[in-house]
């Protein structure tokens, strides 16, 4: 009786000490197109500081189950903390809409027999009626995140079906998407692409995409081939005999069906045209046209806005300027709104990449702007960015500044140049002078007796003669005689310096 109780109390009290230790967290790759294959993956996860650490631990059991009716339920015991279910929604016993699941994570003392519950988790799920995916755009092989095309290349125009719905489709026996621009038919392609030009600029257009895949079991495969054919003449043929393209179908079944349906794209488009006038489910917001249960249907669609990208960028100026004159440069060129620019100086010379950015771009009304600057340096590259929505032109323009060999202004050239000729002829003029009159100097300084004075001025060194100027001009008292050390009366230095 004692050891009942406690075996049946022993996991209430585990279950308290353990309550907060274990969460569980359910993904899923949902949503799934009706007839797919869904799966959950739950973990058991511990929490350390506030980060999600999947548990160590062993020993766990799961126990799942949906809200499906009829429902479906998994019990297992995992060898680590993870465990995955897939689950198949048969179409026509599964309507399409939003289920839960449920799992329960339980550890057990006795295995099987005393089991108590650590954590659970739900989840919510979609089952859609068309395929799940989305329709890519390539231009030259870039893939277009945007509505924005340009009208200078061919749009390739590519449906990816989601890793699930294409995993159940792969059953089907054909898959072929249907192609309509602006509610035109444009026909049927196996590989899901489909390439169309968009020519002129500024149009929008609706891209629509039906996918068909068809469940339906291929009609008995008897052939009717008389002579074997080549792979080569198989793929020509029907394309010339048209309605009879079932007889070219091999007997081997996969083989088979990619070989039917790859040859018969081209056939199939002129007969469509007429079998499925304007009854095609889900395009141009039909009128829902009975879907056949044995088909999974997928709708997909872009909206386009056509472009023309940036062109004739045309760069005009000098580009061999002066050094220290404004580098000026008028650009234009020609594209679809919205045109964006902005320049780069690079010091030097540079090689384009194509991938030069800017951080900050200047908008234009139009494509004519003025770049104006002073560059100093020698040689620069001038990176002028211009973009739009669908394109990008890095164009560089190469600057060289030039140095002057300054040509001297006239009044600086003819100045000196007269006072030279003056000077010359001034000396010409003294020379022939005191040759003229060499005689009466000689005599004149004879009579005067200068060479007194002079002899005596002669014993001064020049700093000696300045300073008895200055003394001169302070004291404005008698020459003292050259020898003699000036004295300097304070007062009367300073209050002359006043
Ligand atoms: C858990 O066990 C399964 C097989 O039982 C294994 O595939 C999976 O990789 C294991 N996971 C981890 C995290 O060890
Ligand atoms: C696109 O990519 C394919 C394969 O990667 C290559 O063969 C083709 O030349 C590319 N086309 C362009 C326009 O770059
Ligand atoms: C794209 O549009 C521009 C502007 O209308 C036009 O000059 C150019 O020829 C178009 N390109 C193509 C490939 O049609
Ligand atoms: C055509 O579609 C297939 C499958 O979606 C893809 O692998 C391939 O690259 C596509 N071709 C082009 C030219 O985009
Ligand atoms: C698109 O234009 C290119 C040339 O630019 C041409 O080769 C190609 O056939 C055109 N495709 C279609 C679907 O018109
Ligand atoms: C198909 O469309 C054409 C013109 O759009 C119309 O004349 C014709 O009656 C339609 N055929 C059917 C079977 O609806
Ligand atoms: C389909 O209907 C929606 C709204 O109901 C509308 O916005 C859209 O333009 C329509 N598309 C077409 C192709 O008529
Ligand atoms: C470039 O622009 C100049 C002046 O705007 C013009 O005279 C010249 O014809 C243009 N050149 C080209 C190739 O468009
Ligand atoms: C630019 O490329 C040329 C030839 O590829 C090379 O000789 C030159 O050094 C490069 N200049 C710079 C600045 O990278
Ligand atoms: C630009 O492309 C060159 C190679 O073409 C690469 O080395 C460089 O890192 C790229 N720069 C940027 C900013 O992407
Ligand atoms: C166009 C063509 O060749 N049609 C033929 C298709 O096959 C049937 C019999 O299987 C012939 O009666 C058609 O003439």
């Amino acid at each position: 009786m004692l050891a009942r109780t406690i075996i049946f109390l022993l996991p209430l009290l585990v279950a308290q000490v353990s309550a907060d230790k274990y969460h569980v967290r359910i993904s899923t790759d949902d949503p799934i197109v009706k007839g797919g294959t869904i799966r959950f993956v739950a973990t058991v996860y511990e929490l350390s500081d506030g980060k999600q650490i999947v548990s160590d631990d062993t020993d766990f059991m799961f126990v799942w189950e949906d809200n499906a009716i009829p429902q479906h339920t998994r019990q297992v015991e995992a060898e680590n903390a993870t465990d995955s279910w897939s689950v198949t929604y048969d179409a026509d016993t599964y309507p399409v809409g939003t289920y839960i699941v449920n799992v329960v994570v339980k550890r057990c003392i006795i295995v099987h027999v005393v089991c108590y519950e650590v954590t659970s988790a739900r989840s919510y799920f979609d089952i859609t009626e068309t395929l799940n995916g989305k329709m890519l755009l390539l231009q030259n092989n870039n893939s277009i995140d945007t509505e924005f095309v340009s009208n200078a290349s061919t749009v390739t125009h590519s449906i990816q079906v989601k890793e699930t719905d294409k995993e159940y489709i792969d059953k089907a026996t054909t898959i072929l998407t249907y192609w309509f621009v602006d509610c035109t038919y444009y026909g049927i392609s196996s590989d899901f692409n489909f390439t169309f030009n968009y020519t002129v600029p500024e149009e929008e257009h609706e891209v629509e995409a039906l996918v068909m895949a068809d469940f339906t079991p291929l009609p008995p495969t008897t052939t009717t081939t008389t002579t074997p054919p080549s792979t080569t003449t198989t793929t020509s043929k029907p394309t010339t005999h048209a309605p009879n393209v079932t007889t070219t179908v091999r007997p081997t079944g996969s083989t088979a069906t990619t070989i039917r349906t790859g040859a018969v794209t081209k056939t199939l488009i002129k007969r469509d045209v007429a079998s499925y006038n304007s009854s095609f489910p889900f395009v141009c917001n039909g009128t829902q046209v009975a879907t056949d249960s044995k088909k999974s249907y997928g709708h997909f669609y872009r909206k386009i806005h056509v472009k023309a990208p940036i062109s004739k960028v045309n760069v005009t100026g000098n580009n061999w300027i002066q050094h220290g004159d404004l580098l000026s440069l008028n650009v234009q060129c020609q594209g679809s709104r919205n045109i964006e620019y902005c320049v780069h100086y690079i010091y030097g010379a540079y090689n384009v990449t194509g991938n030069e950015t800017c951080y900050a771009y200047i908008s234009l009304d139009m494509c004519d702007f003025l770049i104006k600057r002073y560059l100093p340096g020698a040689k620069y590259t001038v990176l002028i960015i211009i973009r739009n929505e669908v394109s990008k032109v890095v164009q560089p323009v190469t600057v060289t500044m030039y140095e002057v060999t300054k040509q001297p202004q006239l009044s600086v050239i003819v100045v000196p140049v007269a006072f030279s000729l003056v000077a010359v002829v001034l000396i010409v003029f003294g020379i022939a002078y005191y040759i003229q009159n060499r005689s009466r100097f000689v005599i004149e300084v004879a009579d005067f007796n200068f060479g007194q004075q002079y002899a005596d001025m002669e014993y001064k060194t020049f700093r000696e003669r300045l300073r008895d100027s200055i003394t001169n001009a302070i004291t404005r008292g008698p020459t003292p005689s050259s020898s003699e050390v000036p004295v300097w009366p304070p007062g009367r230095k300073y209050g002359s310096m006043t």
